[in-house]
């Protein structure tokens, strides 16, 4: 059972067998940043016992139209799965970030009412990353970036990854800060009782980074820049009174000329993945608006029919419905 408001869900994760297999490269070695705990669970088993999450994302065809069509779900923004290319040295980065554009590329093409795409680069070269963020808006028709919050444990506010902020905001398209695990220096704690992943750590590690964007001033020199968070805004919405009042420009030595909520209200928008929660939509709708926030599944890790029943259940106006379940997602993304 579904309303008849078309769907565009926000957050869908994909990858490719090529992807997958230097993942599962990455995660046989010893190397132990936070991410590994997940990766050598799904990316390490043989080939005729694949994690049932791989196979799923490994579908940008048939499958995945029956499942969105069983449950009412239009259209995937498909974005290739975390942590992305970012485990890899930087050639292997920009080759299978290419790839993987190409692969989703040729899935839209074959289904371009049901699936678009955001681009994957690789942040570990941003000159490089610059040049396939543009292939991907301007010859390949996919619709903003796709990163995962911080490479090598740096973050995109740091001077080195400006081209990719510069680029971004030259195409006019928007780059989706997904999350991955937290970065080594804020790691330790998130090592035991399954807080490296969805659980706790990837909300920390990505609000940071949002954080990071609004107070390091970054954004008083992109100001057109438009960035995406996923999970209600990674909690960020409800931090937004103490980060004005602790980290305003008012504060001394603040580096930022406006505030985290001015930020919020110029760069941002958040998207619904995985908080099927009305009463977090409701406040993000009275503190961000209704035209911040955008409808999202995060499929495979998310299943697709409570997230289809929640928001057809939430208290929500006619007109939120379709701002929320389609039409910023048009705008934002250029549907
Ligand atoms: C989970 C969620 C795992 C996401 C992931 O592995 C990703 C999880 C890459 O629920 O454990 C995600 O994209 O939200
Ligand atoms: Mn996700």
């Amino acid at each position: 059972m579904s309303t008849k408001v078309k769907k565009i869900a926000t957050e869908e994760a994909f990858s490719i067998p090529e992807v997958a297999e230097a993942i599962g490269n990455v995660a046989r070695s010893s190397w132990d940043n936070l991410d590994m705990k997940l990766m050598r669970v799904v990316y390490t088993r043989p080939k005729d016992d694949m994690d049932p999450w791989l196979r799923q994302l490994l579908d940008i065809g048939e499958g995945r139209i029956a499942q969105m069509d069983e449950n009412g779900v239009d259209m995937h923004l498909l974005s290739l799965t975390a942590p992305g290319v970012q485990l890899f040295d930087a050639d292997t980065a920009v080759g299978l970030a290419e790839l993987a554009n190409d692969r989703l590329a040729e899935a839209v093409a074959k289904y371009p009412t049901r699936f678009a795409g955001l681009a994957a680069f690789a942040p570990q070269d941003p000159k490089r990353a610059a040049k396939e963020m543009e292939r991907g808006i301007e010859k390949l028709g996919l619709k903003g970036f796709i990163v995962n919050s911080h490479t090598n444990n740096e973050y995109l506010d740091q001077e080195k990854y400006w081209p990719i902020l510069e680029a971004a905001e030259a195409l006019g398209a928007p780059i989706y800060i997904h999350p991955r695990a937290p970065s080594d220096g804020m790691a330790a704690p998130f090592r035991d009782y399954r807080m490296d992943a969805a659980v706790w750590g990837y909300g920390m590690e990505t609000g940071t980074h949002a954080v990071r964007l609004m107070l390091s001033g970054v954004l008083d020199r992109f100001p057109n820049l438009q960035i995406v968070i996923g999970h209600m805004g990674e909690a960020v919405p409800f931090w937004l009174w103490r980060l004005d009042f602790m980290g305003g420009p008012q504060r001394k030595r603040s580096p930022n000329k406006l505030k985290p909520s001015e930020y919020m209200a110029r760069n941002f928008h958040i998207t619904t993945s995985g908080v099927e929660d009305p009463i977090a939509l409701r406040y993000c709708i009275d503190r961000i608006g209704a035209d911040k926030v955008m409808w999202a599944i995060d499929h495979p890790y998310q299943p697709t029919p409570p997230a289809v029943k929640w928001i057809d259940e939430a208290p929500l106006s006619d007109e939120h419905r379709e701002m929320i379940l389609h039409g910023n997602a048009e705008r934002v993304f250029k549907l």
